[in-house]
């Protein structure tokens, strides 16, 4: 199987480098730093996790010095991917240490991904790639440290909004029960990973929350923030990741839509309580999961409004 497979490929490689998507979020966050945290278990040494940058309120996980800006060699042993279903997701700078490294290894749990690796662990209908990595882990006879755990339910409870999205199996509460008893502190983590803003999360979200539309009957919400927004506020990556699920929280609300101003246009992100709003991004070349998927559209705010209230209207119908 794979897995035999992969266990073998790592115990035989020496440089490891460590990648999810940008800007991360906490699945991606605790995918990798349990994926760091295993091989620094296994004795190895050269371990590099890529990010940019990454939200504050995951400074307290396990071993987060491992996690760098800048790559240390040229080309790895081997590159181990994780929450992330195409190269392109890792950025620009990132892409070629997957491309170069010698062996290719990804767990995910994207819809709709591309198979880059050279072993690829995707199921689609896992809520968190960390619920991936650990029964993966448990299949390899590798050890789930209390430290390899806190990253796993970290990315479990994120990538389930706190237990709450129906993507959750009783797997994802076996888990978590099995930390608890080993004396994780499940609701520090969750404390920390779901219940804390900073003073600009917060602000950003109340500006959202202000903007919220109610369009169709109250079907669909609908709400921004631009880049002027996020200089007024000081907003920091990953701050404004709670607002794609405020919509749907409004009782009736089908989808919510939250743009969100980028460099180069803007993400949208569609959340969903019925419909499969993967489907409406992949009109405008994103896609996800059915109830939480994304696009990226380079247009002005008010026509990309338009574009993508009109689509959901019609997937509504
Ligand atoms: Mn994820």
């Amino acid at each position: 199987m794979t897995l035999d497979e992969i266990l073998k490929e790592i115990e035989k490689a020496e440089t490891f480098v460590v990648l999810a998507h940008e800007n991360p979020d906490g699945d991606a966050m605790g995918s990798t730093l349990a994926v760091a945290t295993v091989l620094k278990n296994m004795g190895k040494t050269t371990i590099d996790v890529l990010f940019k940058e990454y939200p504050a309120n995951f400074k307290m996980l396990p071993n987060i010095d491992l996690i760098k800006s800048k790559a240390t060699l040229e080309r790895y042993d081997m590159a181990i991917v994780v929450d992330c279903p195409d190269v392109k997701r890792v950025g620009k700078s990132y892409e070629d240490y997957i491309e170069n490294a010698k062996v290719i290894v990804q767990f995910d749990h994207h819809l709709k991904n591309t198979m880059f690796g050279d072993y690829n662990v995707v199921n689609p209908v896992a809520p968190a790639c960390s619920q991936i990595l650990s029964s993966s882990f448990s299949y390899m006879n590798i050890e789930i440290t209390k430290d390899v755990a806190i990253c796993l339910l970290t990315g479990i409870i994120t990538d389930t909004g706190g237990f709450r999205f129906s993507s959750v199996t009783t797997e994802t509460f076996e888990f978590a029960a099995w930390a608890l008893s080993k004396g994780v502190n499940v609701s520090k983590i969750y404390k920390e990973a779901m219940m804390t803003k900073t003073k600009s999360q917060f602000e950003a979200e109340k500006l959202a929350i202000d903007r919220l539309e109610l369009i169709d009957d109250g079907k669909i919400t609908f709400t921004y923030i631009t880049k002027e927004d996020e200089k007024a506020l000081n907003v920091k990556p990953g701050e404004t990741d709670g607002i794609p699920n405020i919509g749907v929280t409004i009782k009736d609300v089908e989808v919510a839509i939250f743009a969100h101003e980028r460099e180069n246009g803007f993400k949208i992100s569609f959340r969903s309580n019925r419909i499969d709003v993967s489907d409406i991004c992949m009109l405008f070349g994103g896609g996800g999961h059915k109830l939480a998927a994304g696009c990226f559209i380079d247009a002005k705010l008010e026509d990309l409004k338009k574009a993508v209230i009109e689509e959901t209207i019609k997937h509504l119908k």
